[in-house]
């Protein structure tokens, strides 16, 4: 694979160029370039730069809002909700994030529903963001169907990704960041483009049989990590990330989506929880005990540890040219 080499600066300005060139306002262009940049820095490859070209086609179509204008309103004292209007999801997370931190601090428990909002990206920098403020986070939200139930070989779930993040007094927060599919769709996705094969057990072919292959896997279908256990996560999914929030499932979202390659319209269920009020703030001597001998066993290394390491160099980052190429000439203005 042929690379060039980028500061972060220069990942964050190509971003933000093209997402202002296809009609994104500032707001949204710096709130987006930030995700994709951050995700750039801690080598999450596949919801970084990757995902340029995704953003643009569905600003350039139309479906998604540049303009959009996120509204909070609580309609209890821990119970948040944020209209999208129809925009990506980072500049909702903006506007919501420390409302919801302060609901959960108050009151050891608060939700965040965000609807009608567009997420292309990776869910740890809301749930770290949240472990940064001392507190428990989960977050998750639904896609288009790619994924076959267990037991089926017809997609219904969405990759699905569930992100959980636990505050530690001297450490960043444990996080962890993972979809439901056995694999991501973008990286099965940069495993074609590279022409990689995947794990045996990713996916079927477009008759329903193993493959290796993640171009077949794209014609066909992933299938859930962990068999019934990991198709039964993703079912929750679906239920928490849409109808319990107000928002549509996976073949929902799908129905209403224009194909243009960008993120269908759906929903995004946040929960915070303040350890001190839940614990009596008792916690953190058990769990730093169970986090150390964890973190001591012999092929154990702790999630976010890899992302956190890769933060710590602040040099350039290889990107694949082909994708550079893209966006330099397709996506820039002339
Ligand atoms: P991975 O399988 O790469 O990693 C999942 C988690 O496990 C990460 O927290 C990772 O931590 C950790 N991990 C990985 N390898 C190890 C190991 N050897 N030991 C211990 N922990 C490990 O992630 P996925 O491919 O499943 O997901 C990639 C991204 O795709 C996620 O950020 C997800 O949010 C995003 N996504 C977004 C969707 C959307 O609709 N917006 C849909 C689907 C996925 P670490 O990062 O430190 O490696
Ligand atoms: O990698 O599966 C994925 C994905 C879907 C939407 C954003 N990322």
């Amino acid at each position: 694979m042929n690379t060039a080499s980028l500061s972060l600066d220069e990942i964050y300005a190509l971003a933000h160029q093209a997402l202002l060139s296809a009609g994104a306002s500032e707001e949204h262009a710096d709130a987006v370039a930030d995700v994709v940049t951050r995700a750039e820095r801690d080598g999450s490859h596949s919801h970084g730069l990757f995902r340029i070209p995704g953003y643009v086609a569905s600003l350039r179509s139309g479906k998604v809002n540049g303009n959009a204008d996120p509204k909070l309103s609580m309609p209890s004292p821990v119970v948040l909700h944020c209209d999208g209007d129809l925009g990506y999801a980072p500049l909702a997370h903006h506007r919501s994030l420390d409302a919801l931190a302060k609901a959960a601090k108050e009151n050891g428990v608060a939700t965040l529903s965000i609807t009608r909002t567009h997420h292309f990206a990776a869910l740890w920098p809301e749930t770290e963001a949240l472990g940064q403020q001392g507190l428990v986070a989960i977050a998750c939200v639904s896609y288009m169907p790619s994924v076959a139930p267990f037991g089926a070989s017809e997609a219904l779930y969405g990759t699905n990704p569930l992100s959980f993040a636990w505050p530690r007094p001297k450490s960043p927060p444990l996080v962890f960041d993972m979809a439901t599919a056995a694999m991501a769709m973008g990286d099965v996705q940069i495993a074609a483009r590279d022409g990689h094969p995947v794990p045996a057990g990713t996916g079927l072919n477009a008759d329903g049989e193993s493959t290796t292959d993640p171009k077949e896997i794209i014609k066909g279908v992933l299938l859930p990590f962990g068999a019934h256990k990991g198709s039964h996560i993703a079912m929750m999914i679906e239920l928490l990330a849409g109808p319990l929030v107000g928002e549509t499932v996976s073949f929902s979202s799908k129905g209403r989506d224009s194909g243009d390659g960008g993120p269908p319209q759906g929903g995004e269920f946040i929960l915070a929880m303040n350890p001190d009020i839940l614990s009596g703030n008792e916690w953190h001597d058990q769990s730093e005990a169970f986090l150390e001998k964890l973190a001591a066993l012999e092929g154990v290394r702790l999630p976010a540890e890899r992302r956190y390491r890769n933060r710590q160099d602040t040099g350039t980052r290889q990107i694949n040219s082909d994708l550079l190429e893209k966006i330099q000439t397709t996506l820039l203005p002339t």
